[in-house]
């Protein structure tokens, strides 16, 4: 089972970015064990995903692909911490 999470290097190969903001993200949770990202036999592979077996680790998987999402919603109120 696979959670898309908005991430994608379809625009270039190898530099990943957040779709929502172009960023390359500061952090990475590749499943590293599995290879992961390796554009299995240069199928394009372009979006990255939570891959539930091994542990929420990302995967880089074909783009069009139907799994899951996980959406991203702002703040209404803005939280300011006190103390
Ligand atoms: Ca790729
Ligand atoms: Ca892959």
């Amino acid at each position: 089972m696979y959670w898309w999470i908005g991430l994608s290097d379809r625009t270039i190969e190898g530099e990943w970015r957040w779709l929502s903001s172009d960023d390359i993200p500061s952090y990475t949770y590749w499943d590293t064990a599995d290879h992961q990202p390796e554009n299995h036999n240069a199928l394009d592979q372009d979006c990255a995903s939570l891959h539930i077996p091994s542990g929420y680790k990302w995967h880089d998987d074909v783009c069009s692909g139907q799994h899951a999402v996980i959406c991203e919603k702002l703040s209404e109120s803005e939280v300011i911490p006190i103390g």
